[in-house]
């Protein structure tokens, strides 16, 4: 059985890939949450994650840390973790790539935080930027496989890279395409990204960092957690 280490689901967008990976996929595994401490002192990840940091994934004695890497990890003993159609896994393996590689000013502008909305100051162009080619993708994936999820009829990987993504934009009202709100629709739909946001929800942890991070993007407009 698996064992996943994980921080506050209404924060952790590293954590909540491999995690929905595994519920989406009826993967059996147990999670183990750490919320982030309020003093920010974070080595205590280090007693079993040896990058310090969250997700981390125990399988008996093998231990992986690294969303990525996990996500490959879970790949090699489950085949539905990535497209069975060999053009649209290369696909989303580069969009899980470019998302997990990049997309910097929209990772510290728009910190993820399930339970609130906030309504921006203003788009960057720099945030625009990435706003823009999270939509391109979308838009690309969802044409070339059709539908509804990224790399086709079925729930994969790559969609799990973009899920933080879809809270980030219901969170701070981001603008996208017609196409790229119906993606964001069926994603918010999945029973495990609800199980996943109904938990953030009721968790009561609020750790200053990422509490000032979202609010200093914009303007609160509802906090929905307990
Ligand atoms: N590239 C890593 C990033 C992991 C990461 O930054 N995790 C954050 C939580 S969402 C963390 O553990 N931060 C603790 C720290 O930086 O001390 C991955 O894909 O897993």
């Amino acid at each position: 059985m698996y064992t996943l280490h994980i921080a506050n689901k209404n924060y952790s967008s590293w954590s909540l890939r491999p995690w929905l990976v595994l519920a989406a996929l009826d993967i059996p595994f147990t999670e183990i949450i750490h919320p982030f401490p309020e003093n920010g002192v974070r080595d205590l990840y280090r007693a079993f994650s040896p990058s310090g940091k969250v997700p981390c994934l125990q399988d008996g004695h093998t231990v992986v840390w690294d969303s990525l890497a996990i996500v490959e990890y879970l790949a090699e003993n489950h085949v539905q973790v990535w497209p069975s159609n060999k053009l649209a896994r290369a696909w989303a393996r580069c969009a899980a790539a470019e998302m997990h590689s990049g997309f910097q000013t929209l990772r510290n502008n728009c910190g993820m935080s399930c339970g609130i909305r906030v309504q921006l100051h203003s788009i960057s162009p720099a945030l625009k930027k990435d706003i823009d080619r999270v939509d391109e993708l979308w838009n690309e994936g969802l044409q070339k496989f059709g539908g509804p999820f990224l790399a086709g009829e079925k729930f994969s990987a790559v969609d799990a890279f973009f899920a933080p993504v879809v809270f980030r934009a219901q969170t701070y009202q981001l603008p996208v395409s017609q196409t790229g709100k119906t993606y964001m629709e069926t994603l918010l739909r999945l029973p495990a990204m609800q199980a996943w946001y109904e938990a953030a929800l009721a968790e009561t942890w609020r750790e200053p960092a990422h509490e000032k991070e979202t609010i200093e993007a914009g303007k609160l407009i509802a906090d929905l957690r307990a």
